[in-house]
Parts: structure tokens; C-alpha cells; sequence
């Protein structure tokens, strides 16, 4: 059975973890306290540079006003002092007034407008181009790109962001890929979303189009996976990243340890190709997506934490999410109600010393689907033989990964999941990975994997090797941080 050998690599991945955990035990109270230090020292430091700049700024007004104040002073002497209680009889100072009152309202304008530039967003690029060679052909591998040799443009992001007034931010990032064909890549918006930043009672609302929180990796984007590819799992049951047009309301909940507890909905959830979510003719309430996630955090000791998450997404009318799929022998599938829960766990050891050099992180996900479907065996709609049934399928995913330099780190990523709509097709891969950071901001990846498909599929196995390379220019809000 294939779940003994998946059990077999969590908990040998498990066991390693936690017998490291058990080493780092004394070094937990000092770390927080460290961490907290230098995050003091980093804000009054920042608070700091920003009074010297502006008192700068208010010297250099001072010294305009004192100078304007020094010619308004001479001027009476130069006028008889009966004069100064009528109108003036020097021709020129009714221009001197105009000039002097001019320059008053520059300096008014200028003390409104601190800096040019104020307005601006932040605004950031992210380049990504993964090669790759497959030893299979497209159609044996089921994938959008061609087998062989490939190079790919995959990721071309340009993302702004920046405060709305006091009680909001605001961000965008549109997002083109290279189309294998003609190698065109057309911009989309991926997210457009504003988030409140003062709502009371630990609440947080974020609105617009945004990845929906579902489980660990499901709302990030493709170059900030630890890995090269998606896994397989989320692909089949999400879509992809899971974006949604809609609303999420997170509640931080007051208590001393972290838990955090978030729901939303929105039209869809999950990337819109090739899963597009049919509107239908009129939607109703039940048409919408709904889901949420609760998580938590421990320290197990000043070095090792654990995260933990259980996530829900509910689609309780759908209209035919991907359409309807036509099966090899001619029967189709059409998915009416859509059903997934997460659960999650991450484990990460980052010393309080040298954390820019060793690190350590094992993440597993498990998901379950239970979707409703229409069959119909012979394909041709209302013919009577069509029925409705549920089909539960299984996927996860399970990687390792050690940093042990400021550049290099590694790692195996380990991914099965059963078709949503047929469980018997299953797909595993193995894929060890080495990342190369030359900088924060640069980043190559070398990864191997190998994928196995069920002959139910009409798919073959297949090895692969991918080189992706990531760059980032200006600003970039959800950078690669430690996943
Ligand atoms: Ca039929």
C-alpha cells in the first residue's frame, strides 16, 4: 500500500526533527529575549534617523521665516511712521508685501509636503525563469509545458503597495507567464486588495482579489515555494494559488499564546486556469466559496518552534468548477459541491546565534477532498442514467529542508495525491532540491524529481530537472522568507 511508505517518510523526517529539538532545549528564554532587543534597537534607531531628519527640515524653514522676518523689519524705518497706519506711499511695497506673502505660502506648502516622492508606492519587480528538461512528451506527462528541453518565463511580477490613509493599506501585484507557443507573456491581476490596519478587538479585514488563508503554501506565489514547483496536491485541489475575489476577516485572539483564526468567501478559490469557477445564470448564496483556518505557534525551545493549522473551504453549490471532465472512456464528471480540509504542520529550528547560517525547517500538509459530482456514463446529458456521488481523495505533502551557510541550503520534497475526482489514480514524486542564494535578492535553485503516475492515468512517470532563477528588483513586500 502505498499511505505505508508515505507514513514511512513523515515520521523518518519526524524523528530526525525532533531529535534535534531535544539538543537545542536550553537556548530558548535567552533567544526571545535577544530577538526582542534588537528589535527595540532597530526601531530607535529608525525613530531616530527620523527625528534628525526632520529637524533638518524644520531648521532650514526656520531659517526662510527668520530671514523674511529680518526684511519685514526694515521695511517701516524706510517709511514715515504716519504711514504706517495708512495705506502705503512707497510705490514698490505693495510688490514686497506680494513677495513676501508668496514666499510665506511656499513655505506653508513645503511644511504640508515632506518629501516629493511621499506619495508613491512602494513598487517591486520579481523575475523568474525556471529551465528544465522532462524525459517524457506533454501529452505523457499531462503538463502545459513541452517534455525535453524547455526554458520558461514563468513568473513576471511587478507589485506596489503602500498605505491608503490611518486605517488602511493597499496593495496590487500583476503577474505575467510566458505562453509555450508564442512566448508572449500577458499581464493579470493576481491580487488587488485593501487591508485595515486599525479595526478594534485584534481584527484585520482584507478585501478585493487577495490568496485566500488555506493551509501553509496554498496563498503564496509560485517563486517564494522553498521548492521549484507547486505541489501536486494544491494543484489538484485548490488550483493553484488560492485566489478569490471576496472578503477575509482574521481575529489575532488576546491571549498570551499565538492563535490566530481566519474566514472568508468569495466567487472562487483557487487559481482561475484550468479550474475556472462557472457563475452560472443567476448564483446563489451557496454559489460563493467559503473558508477558514485556525493556527497556532509553540516554542519548544528558544531554538525550535511548532506551527500548526486546520483549514476548511466549502463550495456548497457548484456550478461545474473545471467543467465538465471527460473521462477516457467517454463518460464525464462534473463537480456540483467542492469540499477540502487542511491539516498542517511546520517545524523550524533557528538558533538565537548565527541564524543568517543554519536553519532548519520540516513542513507536512495533509488534505482531504470530498467533492460531490454529477456522473453520467454515456456522456450525453439528460439521458437518465446520470447519478450524484461523493469521491473522497487523499493528498500530501512533506519536505525538508537545511540551511547550512549563508547561501546553500537543501533539501527532499515528497508529494502524493489522489485524483479528486477519481481516487484510484494516484501520482507520487521525489524531489531533492539545493538553493543557491547569491544574494537576498537572487536566487538559484537545482532540483530533480521524480514523478509516478497510475496507468489509470493514460500518463507515464517521468524524471526532471529544473534550474530556476529568481531575481528582485525594488521593493517586494512578500519576500523569501523562511517557509
Ligand atoms: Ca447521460
Amino acid at each position: 500500500m502505498k499511505l505505508k511508505k508515505i507514513l514511512g517518510v513523515s515520521s523518518a523526517l519526524c524523528l530526525s526533527a525532533s531529535l534535534n529539538a531535544g539538543a537545542q532545549a536550553q537556548e530558548t528564554n535567552q533567544t526571545v529575549s535577544e530577538q526582542l532587543k534588537q528589535m527595540q534597537q532597530q526601531f530607535e534607531q529608525r525613530e531616530h534617523e527620523l527625528e534628525i531628519r526632520f529637524e533638518r527640515k524644520i531648521a532650514a524653514q526656520d531659517e526662510v521665516i527668520h530671514s523674511l522676518q529680518q526684511r519685514l523689519a526694515v521695511m517701516p524705518t524706510n517709511s514715515p511712521p504716519a504711514a504706517t497706519a495708512v495705506a502705503p506711499t512707497r510705490s514698490d511695497v505693495p510688490d514686497l508685501i506680494k513677495e513676501l506673502s508668496d514666499k510665506v505660502a511656499g513655505v506653508v506648502e513645503a511644511q504640508k509636503k515632506v518629501l516629493p516622492g511621499e506619495f508613491n508606492p512602494a513598487i517591486g519587480f520579481v523575475g523568474e525563469t525556471v529551465s528544465s528538461y522532462h524525459s517524457q512528451s506533454r501529452e505523457k506527462t499531462g503538463s502545459e509545458r513541452p517534455g525535453g528541453f524547455d526554458v520558461w518565463a514563468r513568473s513576471l511580477e511587478l507589485n506596489a503597495s503602500a498605505s491608503v490613509d490611518p486605517f488602511a493599506k493597499a496593495w496590487i501585484v500583476v503577474n505575467a507567464s510566458a505562453d509555450s507557443a508564442t512566448g508572449e507573456s500577458a499581464f493579470g491581476i493576481e491580487e488587488a486588495a485593501l487591508q485595515t490596519t486599525s479595526l478594534p478587538g485584534n481584527l484585520t479585514l482584507t478585501a478585493g482579489r487577495f490568496f485566500g488563508e488555506f493551509g501553509r503554501l496554498a496563498n503564496i506565489h509560485d517563486h517564494e515555494l522553498p521548492f521549484v514547483n507547486r505541489p501536486l496536491a494544491l494543484d489538484n485541489y485548490i488550483g493553484g494559488e488560492s485566489r478569490s475575489d471576496g472578503a477575509q476577516l482574521n481575529w489575532l485572539v488576546p491571549a498570551e499564546h499565538y492563535i490566530s483564526v481566519t474566514a472568508g468567501a468569495g466567487n472562487q478559490f483557487g487559481g482561475d486556469s484550468p479550474n475556472p469557477n462557472s457563475p452560472g445564470n443567476k448564483r446563489e448564496f451557496g454559489g460563493l466559496n467559503f473558508w477558514g483556518r485556525a493556527s497556532t505557534s509553540f516554542d519548544l525551545t528558544p531554538g525550535w518552534q511548532l506551527e500548526a493549522g486546520a483549514s476548511g473551504l466549502w463550495n456548497p453549490k457548484t456550478q461545474d468548477r473545471g467543467g465538465a471532465l471527460v473521462e477516457p472512456d467517454g463518460s464525464t464528471v462534473t463537480e456540483k459541491e467542492r469540499r477540502l480540509a487542511g491539516l498542517d504542520v511546520k517545524l523550524t529550528y533557528v538558533p538565537l546565534r548565527d541564524n543568517q547560517f543554519k536553519s532548519f525547517t520540516w513542513g507536512t500538509e495533509i488534505l482531504f477532498s470530498d467533492n460531490n459530482f454529477l456522473f453520467d456514463p454515456n456522456g450525453i446529458p439528460a439521458t437518465g442514467d446520470e447519478f450524484r456521488g461523493n469521491v473522497n481523495a487523499l493528498g500530501l505533502y512533506s519536505y525538508a529542508s537545511y540551511k547550512w551557510s549563508r547561501r546553500f541550503s537543501a533539501g527532499f520534497l515528497f508529494d502524493y495525491v489522489q485524483n479528486a475526482q477519481n481516487h484510484s489514480d494516484e501520482t507520487q514524486a521525489y524531489s531533492p532540491f539545493v538553493t543557491f542564494a547569491l544574494s537576498h535578492w537572487n536566487q538559484l535553485r537545482l532540483q530533480y524529481t521524480h514523478t509516478e503516475r497510475s496507468a489509470i492515468s493514460g500518463l507515464k512517470s517521468d524524471n526532471a530537472i529544473f534550474l530556476q532563477w529568481a531575481w528582485i528588483i525594488g521593493a517586494h513586500s512578500h519576500g523569501w522568507s523562511q517557509r
